[in-house]
Parts: structure tokens; sequence; C-alpha cells
């Protein structure tokens, strides 16, 4: 390859003069005029062209024989006037240089963090936000609050045993309110499980979680998922997705459908930093790029994936840097500052829906709460390390300092919220707990236009057994 190289250098300078005629140095390549063989010989018909994926780009990859890869080199004239050479590649001009040089496995400095709230509430001197007036700051904040209390009232009403499962997002308040508050109902959220606050923004009442959780006849599920699948048509919000990252793809497929149908709308789609180590996050971050689809793709880096800290996760600067690998505007934001992420995502939405492009948001912040009921995150990491971030690092007094500061809050405001929203969720339990349960029938439906013979037999078979052991059967679920 040196020697080709070699060889069509000494060419090029033989045909400067000529070349310099017919070049314009202005991003129009010459595609047929130095033709050099590079990568392998073509002399080995069994080759296949190196890249599946550019093996339809002409003059590129010289198919029917696939025995290598011809690129066309071209000249060029940097500012200075000295000759380089670069390779007309499919997806730009990339320059040829004589040193060896490998890229280094991580940029020198760490991604910077965008903030525009300090620890104390403070608007960072120099920051650039949107604006948030008076009605939509109090508006994010009693929705802050509200999911605070849903899920500490929610936690304990499973401890008691009233429903089998919860999971909060203590910790991920801003994450949730600020990044909902930024979009529009249009816009399709395709969420993981840790983000009810976005459900909650857009107007789910407590009384339609509560059904959810206790798995009513309400419950839009039919009680045929655990607690906290929360979905809803009305406010296009897909039903959670708990086996983790299967929502991006998804996410995607919407995005390209709303480009298609010519939508003022994007998708967003939530997920954790575990969800990074899954294949779908990869394989939809190279989709979204390739197809040009309006989809903000915002990762929670909490930290943790259930007990696996993100050190034992990814090597590279976390999430934000991956975003670039496949071709996609990205940024850090500060998931425990609610101005910051409200800015963030809302300034994505707009890049997203206006130039048709996807955006990776990746925000930092800390699982407050265990993994889910089913777990005692004590076992596994420091509760010094819990509590910082519990209290010095709190989304939600953080942002009350700020909305206070503007004289948009008070103490009075605060109490009245707290002990209405607690009343609230009480009677919403009261409510949901009392209706009954979807009947068995519910659970074979819906799946499929017939109900086929196998899950008929199941049926059958289920109702044979309850006959038999009919004090084992619950008594509030209609036969
Ligand atoms: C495909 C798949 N693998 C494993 C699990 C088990 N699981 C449930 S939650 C979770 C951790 C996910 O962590 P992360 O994505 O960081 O979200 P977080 O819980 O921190 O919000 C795992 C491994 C699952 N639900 N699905
Ligand atoms: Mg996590």
């Amino acid at each position: 390859m040196a020697l080709r190289l070699a060889r069509s250098r000494l060419l090029t300078h033989i045909l400067r003069g000529k070349i310099e005629a017919l070049t314009t140095f202005d991003g129009v390549s010459l595609p047929n005029l130095i033709p050099i063989w590079f990568n392998s010989s073509p002399a080995n018909g069994n080759d296949t062209c190196r890249g599946g994926s550019l093996s339809n780009t002409r003059n590129f990859c010289s198919l029917p024989h696939a025995g290598s890869v011809q690129a066309n080199e071209i000249l060029t004239q940097d500012d200075k006037g000295s000759i380089s050479q670069v390779l007309d590649f499919p997806g730009g001009k990339v320059a040829f240089v004589a040193e060896m040089r490998f890229l280094a496995e991580s940029p020198k400095e760490r991604i910077s963090c965008y903030r525009v709230l300090d620890d104390s509430g403070q608007i960072v001197s120099g920051s650039r936000f949107k604006e948030v007036g008076k009605d939509l700051a109090r508006k994010m904040y009693t929705d802050m609050v509200t999911l605070q209390i849903m899920d500490t009232i929610f936690y304990e009403a499973q401890r008691q045993g009233r429903i089998s499962f919860y999971l909060t997002s203590f910790g991920e308040e801003a994450i949730n309110i600020a990044s909902a508050a930024a979009l529009s109902l249009d816009d399709v959220v395709l969420p993981q499980y840790r983000e009810p606050g976005v459900l909650l923004w857009r107007g789910f009442t407590l009384q339609e979680f509560a059904n959810q959780c206790f798995g009513n006849t309400l419950d839009y599920g039919k009680g045929r998922q655990m607690p906290i699948h929360y979905g809803s048509n009305r406010l296009n919000y897909f039903t959670v997705s708990s086996p983790i990252a299967t929502q991006l793809p998804h996410a995607v497929g919407a995005a390209y459908s709303l480009k298609m149908d010519k939508k003022n709308a994007c998708s967003i789609t939530y997920f954790g930093d575990g969800g990074t180590s899954e294949g779908d996050f990869h394989a939809a971050l190279n989709f979204a790029a390739v197809l040009e689809v309006p989809v903000i793709f915002f990762c929670r880096n909490n930290g943790w994936a259930i007990s696996t800290p993100i050190t034992d996760q990814f090597k590279c600067d976390g999430v934000v840097i991956r975003g670039q690998a496949y071709g996609i505007r990205s940024i850090r934001v500060d998931g425990n500052d609610a101005l910051a992420v409200y800015s963030a995502v809302h300034a994505a939405r707009e890049m997203a829906v206006s130039e048709g492009r996807p955006i990776l948001v990746e925000a930092l912040t800390y699982r407050v709460g265990h993994h889910s009921t089913s777990d005692d995150s004590t076992k596994y990491r420091p509760i010094d390390e819990i509590e910082h971030w519990r209290i010095a690092r709190d989304p939600i007094s953080r942002y009350r300092n700020w909305v206070e500061g503007n004289g948009w809050w008070s103490d009075a405001d605060e109490s009245e919220l707290r002990s209405n929203v607690r009343k609230e969720l009480l009677q919403a339990i009261q409510v949901a707990e009392r209706l009954h349960k979807p009947p068995l029938r519910d659970l074979f439906t819906d799946v499929y236009d017939q109900v086929p013979n196998n899950l008929r037999d199941q049926e059958n078979l289920l109702r044979q057994t309850i006959k038999k052991h009919p004090a084992d059967y619950p008594s509030d679920i209609p036969l």
C-alpha cells in the first residue's frame, strides 16, 4: 500500500498543473482522476468488500468483483498553500498524515456538565438558559413535590403489603418534571420505569396512578402488568418497559413515523446508565443518526444499575461521549438542576423537530432510593454516599430556593401543597383498593383477535384448578 501511495504521489505531482486547473478546492471531488487501490489486493476474487454498508456506494467498492476497495485520492491545498493529500471518502474528506497516530482512549478532560443553578439554588453567573416564568416555575415545583410524596406513600403501601411492588424516583425529580415541562404533548414518550413524573406532568391523576398500582378494573392494563407499569394513550405515553433498553429502538421507530407524517413533534425515550450496556442502545443510536429522525435519547446516569456501579459498566467518559461516536449531537447536564434540565431538553426538542435530528442528553444524577422494593442498596453502597446526595444535592430544595428567591413560593404554600397532595393520594388509594380486580377472562384477551386454542386450553386448566382449590383463589377477582 505504501508503494502504491508513493507512486500515486508521484503521479499527482506530474498531474498537478492539470488538476489545479480542474479543481475548485471547495469540496468538489474529482472522482476518477487519480484512482488508487488501497486496503486489499484486487487479485483475490473471493474477498468481499469491507464494510457491507459501503457496498452500495458507487465508485467506492468495485462491485461485482468486490475484491478491493477503490478510493479516489484528490489533491487539496491548505491555507498556507502547501499541498496535502486527502482521501475523498464517503462521509467527507479524510486527511492523510505521515505520523502514526492512535486516537487516545479518552480525551484529556472529561466532558463538562451544563448547569444553571448552583448547589444553593443561585443562578450561576453567565449561565444561559430558557426563561421560566412564575406559573411554569410553580407548576414545576408543585409536581416535583407531588412526585416525592407519591413515592413516599406508595412505598409505604408496598411495605404494608397492600401493593406487590414499587419503585421510587427519589433524587431524580428534576429530571422527571423539568424534562416533561420542556416537551409538547404531541411528543411521544417511551419511558423506562423511573419517570412517572413525566406522566404526572401530562395530567395523569393520582387516582390513575393508584388504579394501576392496585391493578383494579380501572387500570388501563387490566391488572396484567406489575405495579408502576403505567401507560396512557391519551397522554402519548407508551407503557413502561422493564426489559432494559427495549424502548430505545421503539422510540426511533416512533420518530421515523413522525418524520414520515411530517408531524411537528419528536419522540423521547428515557433510560438509565445500565441501559447503555444493552445492544438496543447502540442499535437505536445508530439507526436514529443514519435515518435522521427527531428523537431525544434521555439518559438518567444515576451511578447505579441495581448493584452495578457505572465504573463496572463502562470505561469511557460516561454516556454523552458515545453520541458523537454515532454522529449525534449531545449534551451532559446536571440532572439535579431543574433549570438546566428544562433548558437542555427545550433546546434538544427545538433541534430535533426543526432539523429532524436525534439528540442525546446525559443527565448526571443519583438514585437516592433503593433500586426498588425488591432491593436493599445499603448492602452494596455506603450510606454516606446516599446521604450526601439525598441532602446536599437534593434537586427539590435547590429548585425551591430559586423559586422562593423570586418571591414565587412561601412556607404557607409549601404546607398547603403537602397536606393537599397527601390527602388526595390517601383518598385515591382507598378508592383504588376497594375497586374489584379485572375478571379472570381478561388474562387471555387483547393479544389475539380470536383467542387461540392453546390459550383456551390454559384457561380451561386454570378454571379446573380453581374449582379444585377454591380456598386458594383470591376472592376479589371475578371468575
Ligand atoms: C434486559 C434486562 N436485563 C436485566 C434486567 C434486570 N434489571 C432490572 S432494572 C436493572 C438495572 C437498570 O439500571 P439502569 O438502566 O441504570 O436504570 P436505573 O434502575 O438505575 O434507573 C436490571 C439489570 C432487566 N429488567 N432487563
Ligand atoms: Mg442507573
